[in-house]
């Protein structure tokens, strides 16, 4: 339990905004009223969800410069902030789960005593929205009319949360009408960026603290988060709530929350079929979210680019939806040439970008906008820029905010309660050398094994080095809730409960092996389709593949790349599967593994065996 035994006493209007809160949803109210005597706020809003109360906190966001409203000319209605440069990413060396036992949290998290972390944070959060205004934001993740809508209300100190959260998730009225009508179960997601201000002291555009805690309960379906206003840091329904709580929550209830995007995808004879794909961030989810098919009479509509929530069906099938209502997708790399899709949901405005660098005219650009590079910029930093500076304009996880409704390609399922049914799971990271094109996994078993040993090189998501080789099992590993062998399993037991024959097909992409000149083997983006092209011929049984030890991988026969102006030796590269290059791979799959311990379910050990026996061949 918090220990408000400190309590204080609650400003007048404080007091007031509870007295007369639009809800009387007791448990509620009371957490709210609790919340803010440890806070202590000047003041407490109920975010409506509404345009009239966006427009209005925009407004004040531009008041105190964080926002900087764009010309209307490119994107309509938008918005620019800066961070702070200590406050670009997600922190996962700051991010914990804080189970029961430190077992709980399992090898690949940071692991606390809830109750020790409880009274840490407590004292942090104690004041810390002095001369501040408190936000109540009730959300849903995924359809307010699903069957179990998943309910959570944030509390925040930042109106930027509130501008995003609105983009990002269902948030306002209806949902807090709805929530309250049946006293649902809610996720307390608690945020503050541990800012407080003294009487009469200034505020900065873009509050912050040092001192940073990203902190899921995953018993008690809890989030604290303090310190940091960025991204997954700060807009809890997303990676906070929809993976890590919802990770726990769907092993609990039989179902997957993955790091995945989703998509539709339409054959030349008009038959559809959707698959989801997991790759760690920054590896090119939004991009292949939202691609554009690069094959003649071959259509690709999106569902979702960054989260999926996957359930059963009464006859057994998976079905999935994106519990998410926006995208904050990465801007560097986004631009015409690459992601006309994107260009154009960005393009119909309402949309928040930060960290971008802005144009003499009003706009913002950033590293692969367009292929033209302006003369003269505003970089992130707020510093002059000119081609010649010798370093970004914009931050390498600079992002733009943006509601999926604005996007054209979207498919009109997404708005299904229930979600689509799903035919293939598709895994992918960003590896040099090694990891072919794309495989075909041999069975549930092996696709999982693969999956849990996914590797990438590391991006600027996250604050660290980039470019280093990590494992990232499901493209989840800063994502997943409790004990990572135990998701494993789930995985496995999820195809034991229904059947081999109900999963959706695993396969194994990488769009970023190069040759032996260093250039990229495949070009990628628009291209990947090919790729989509042969998986979906796998699914209806008319393409052709070679048998390999890590699955039926296309001949260069198999793969349609008519039209396309690629090598037979970069192709080759792209699809090559070299033992040599495997034993190399082995010892640190073997690494990985045994830092599971007893908790390494025996069938992946099994895959372990056979895939090293296949390579002594
Ligand atoms: P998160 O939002 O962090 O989860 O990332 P994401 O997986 O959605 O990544 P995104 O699609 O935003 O891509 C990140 C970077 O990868 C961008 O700079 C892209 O330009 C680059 N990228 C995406 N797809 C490809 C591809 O097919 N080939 C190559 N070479 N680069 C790609
Ligand atoms: C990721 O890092 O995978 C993201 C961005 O999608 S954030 O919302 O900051 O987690
Ligand atoms: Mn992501």
């Amino acid at each position: 339990m918090t220990d408000i035994s400190m309590a204080t006493a609650l400003t007048a209007e404080a007091e007031q905004s509870i007295n007369n809160a639009p809800t009387n949803y007791t448990e509620l109210v009371q957490w709210v009223r609790e919340i803010a005597e440890l806070t202590q706020p000047d003041r407490i809003v109920w975010a409506d969800g509404s345009q009239e109360e966006y427009d209005r906190l925009a407004g004040e966001l531009v008041d105190a410069g964080t926002f900087v409203r764009l010309s209307d000319h490119e994107f309509p209605n938008s918005y620019a902030a800066f961070s702070d440069p200590d406050d670009v990413a997600r922190v996962e060396e700051r991010t914990f789960i804080c189970s029961q036992t430190a077992e709980g949290a399992g090898p690949t998290n940071n692991w606390r005593d809830p109750a020790e972390m409880k009274q840490t944070m407590t004292k942090l959060y104690r004041g810390c929205m002095r001369g501040r205004t408190m936000y109540v934001i009730p959300f849903v993740m995924g359809s307010l009319d699903a069957k179990d809508p998943k309910y959570g209300v944030e509390i925040t100190d930042s109106a930027y949360v509130v501008c995003s959260m609105r983009i990002m998730a269902t948030i306002g009225t209806d949902v807090l009408e709805k929530m309250s009508k049946t006293n649902a179960f809610f996720v307390k997601a608690l945020h503050s960026v541990g800012a407080p201000l003294a009487e009469g002291q200034e505020d900065v555009p873009w509050p912050c603290n040092l001192e940073k805690y990203i902190v899921q309960f995953p018993e008690t379906r809890e989030i604290w988060s303090f310190g940091s206003g960025y991204g997954g840091n700060a807009l809890l329904g997303k990676k906070c709530y929809a993976l890590r709580i919802a990770s726990a929550l769907a092993h609990d209830e039989g179902w997957m929350a993955e790091h995945m995007l989703v998509l539709k995808v339409t054959n030349p004879a008009g038959k559809s079929r959707y698959v989801s794909a997991a790759f760690p961030s920054a590896c090119g989810k939004t991009n292949f979210a939202m691609m554009e098919p690069a094959i003649d009479g071959w259509k690709a509509e999106m569902i979702g680019d960054d989260i999926a929530w996957i359930r059963f069906d009464e006859n057994n099938k998976a079905r999935v939806v994106n519990p998410e209502a926006g995208l904050f997708g990465v801007a560097p790399g986004t631009g015409w040439p690459t992601n006309p899709n994107a260009m154009r949901a960005i393009a119909e405005g309402n949309t928040i970008f930060t960290n971008v660098a802005l144009t003499d005219d009003g706009s913002v650009w950033w590293e692969g906008k367009t292929d033209e590079v302006p003369e003269h910029l505003i970089d992130w930093q707020g510093n002059d820029w000119t081609p010649e500076s010798g370093r970004p304009a914009a931050h390498p996880n600079s992002r733009f905010c943006t509601p999926i409704s604005q996007v054209d390609m979207l498919a009109e399922e997404y708005y299904a309660p229930e979600g689509v049914p799903l035919d293939a799971i598709i895994f992918g990271g960003r590896r040099k050398t090694t990891v072919p094109l794309v495989s075909e996994a041999k069975s549930w078993e092996h696709g999982v094994f693969q999956g849990v040993t996914l590797s990438s090189e590391t991006t600027a998501a996250a604050k660290g080095a980039v470019g280093v080789v990590r494992r990232d099992p499901m493209a989840m590993l800063p994502f997943i809730g409790y004990n990572a062998g135990d998701y494993f399993q789930h995985w496995l037991d999820l195809g034991q409960k229904y059947g081999a024959e109900n999963m959706p097909k695993i396969y194994y992409v990488n769009w970023f092996r190069r040759t032996a000149d260093g250039g990229f083997a495949w070009p990628g983006f628009g291209e990947n389709s090919r790729v989509v092209k042969w998986i979906f011929d796998r699914l209806e049984g008319t393409a052709e593949g070679e048998e390999t030890f890590v699955g039926t991988v296309p001949g260069k026969d198999d793969l349609d790349v008519s039209g396309l102006e690629i090598s037979d030796e970069e192709l080759k590269a792209a699809l090559n599967v070299s033992a040599g290059e495997w034993a190399q791979e082995l010892p640190g799959i073997d690494q990985w593994l045994a830092t599971f311990g007893d908790k390494l379910p025996p069938a992946l050990k099994d895959q372990r065996d056979i895939l090293a026996r296949s390579i002594q061949q």
